[in-house]
């Protein structure tokens, strides 16, 4: 089965921080997978998920990692398919660590990276990219976006 977003993480352990991403995808109606993928304890895993990325279908990858996080860019280096990097909160550095390793990228292999624990936003970006070609899409996002906005009071109350 074809689907339009990948999201990865280098463990189970990153998945109650990826799976707000998930959420976003479930919310606005977007086909995805969820795959464990480590950069060091699966490196030929995620090998073979670059290289069949685009051949599968896939449009965006949302790739979560803590720590050495080294999944995001390694996957950008391996396909062209735009990659949302999320950094995982960590115990030790609390996710500077993770943040450092997804964002300072060499000039060519860009990875969009969102906030420490940002998965959720990674699943709006994702979502933001694939509406540029999908009007239905765009419309559902554009409602999404206006229901937040309402959502938001005008003033502050004590309650
Ligand atoms: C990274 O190491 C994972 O992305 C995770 O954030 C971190 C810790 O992994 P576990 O030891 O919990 O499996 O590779």
């Amino acid at each position: 089965m074809t689907v339009d977003v990948g999201i990865i993480m280098g463990s189970q352990s990153d998945w109650p921080t990826m799976k707000l991403a998930a959420e976003i995808l479930d919310e606005l109606g977007i086909t995805y997978e969820t795959k464990i993928v480590s950069a060091h304890r699966t490196p030929d895993r995620l090998w073979d998920y670059g290289k069949t990325a685009a051949d599968r279908g896939l449009k965006v990858i949302i790739a979560g990692a803590g720590g050495a996080a080294h999944l995001p860019g390694m996957m950008a280096s391996k396909t062209r398919i735009p990659v949302v990097g999320v950094p995982v909160q960590t115990r030790a550095l609390s996710g500077v660590d993770s943040l450092y390793s997804i964002v300072q990228m060499p000039r060519g292999f860009p990875v969009a990276t969102m906030a420490i624990g940002g998965a959720a936003n990674a699943g709006l970006m994702a979502a933001q990219i694939l509406a540029v070609t999908d009007a239905a899409l765009a419309d559902r996002v554009d409602a999404w976006r206006d229901a937040l906005s309402d959502s938001i009071p005008d003033a502050p109350s004590d309650d």
